[in-house]
């Protein structure tokens, strides 16, 4: 699973859905799909990089027993659908049971640039005592093949841009707040740096921002924001293109 991040920030999180499935075995006389009762697992992670922060059942059902524990470098969970036996579920697709949330430990990914991959590794040793990886059917635990997952978690930096260069020229200039109000209002093409054309830094792309071009230009208005005039990225902003930064 690849999971882009915020490279200024250096930070990462990301949700993990666990599934299991029951492979059809009917071809060779065996019973499938075959109704389960339970199951309990324990996924480890590497805790110089990952935290986990949260599990939560994502059964199509409430469990009457559904209780986990985070650890530093793992998790486990045990699931009993219904005590009195009347709610079980069968596998005979894939089904989601447990979505697991993951954050970066902090500084585990400042400097880094390239991709940085990890496991998801299934583990029997976590908890005390430790909790198994089991599927029940029929009261009796049936262990799984279980499928480790790697995760690659991939920096992606924001695009410097000049705010108010809305139109991706050459600079700030009258243009700018014709095409935000042929844009905006007369179906004009759209560009792809909304930030570039958030002029007075707002946090929005409105009329105002046309207006804050044109009265810099034609009257006494203030200037653009920063990034202005010199050209900036800014964590988190909408700008996709580099050619709003001449
Ligand atoms: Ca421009
Ligand atoms: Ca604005």
């Amino acid at each position: 699973m690849a999971v882009n991040y915020d490279g200024n920030a250096e930070e990462a999180s990301f949700s993990a859905g666990i599934e299991i499935s029951e492979v059809d075995l009917s071809a060779s006389g065996t019973v499938f799909p075959n109704d389960t009762q339970g199951f309990s697992m324990g996924l480890g992670h590497d805790n110089s990089l990952l935290e986990c922060t949260n599990t939560e059942v994502t059964l199509p059902f409430d469990a009457d027993f559904a209780e986990g524990q985070i650890y530093s470098g793992g998790w486990t969970l045990g699931v009993v659908y219904s005590f009195s036996g009347g709610q079980t579920l069968a596998f005979d697709g894939a089904i989601e049971v447990v979505v697991a949330d993951y954050s970066s430990v902090a500084g585990a990914l400042s400097g880094a640039t390239g991709p940085t991959t990890t496991d998801l590794t299934w583990d029997n040793t976590l908890g005390s005592p430790p909790v198994e990886g089991v599927v029940v059917v029929n009261g009796g635990s049936l262990t799984p093949t279980f499928d480790d997952g790697t995760i690659t978690l991939q920096a992606v930096f924001d695009t410097p841009f000049m705010r108010g260069n809305c139109n991706g020229n050459s600079g700030v200039d009258i243009s700018d707040g014709i095409w935000m109000l042929q844009e905006l209002y007369l179906g004009g093409p759209s560009g792809t740096c909304a930030a570039a054309c958030d002029a007075n830094g707002d946090g929005t792309y409105s009329l105002t921002d046309a207006m804050h071009v044109i009265y810099w230009r034609l009257l006494d208005g203030p200037a653009p924001t920063a990034p202005f005039p010199e050209c900036d990225a800014v964590v988190g902003a909408d700008c996709d293109a580099a050619s709003y930064c001449p």
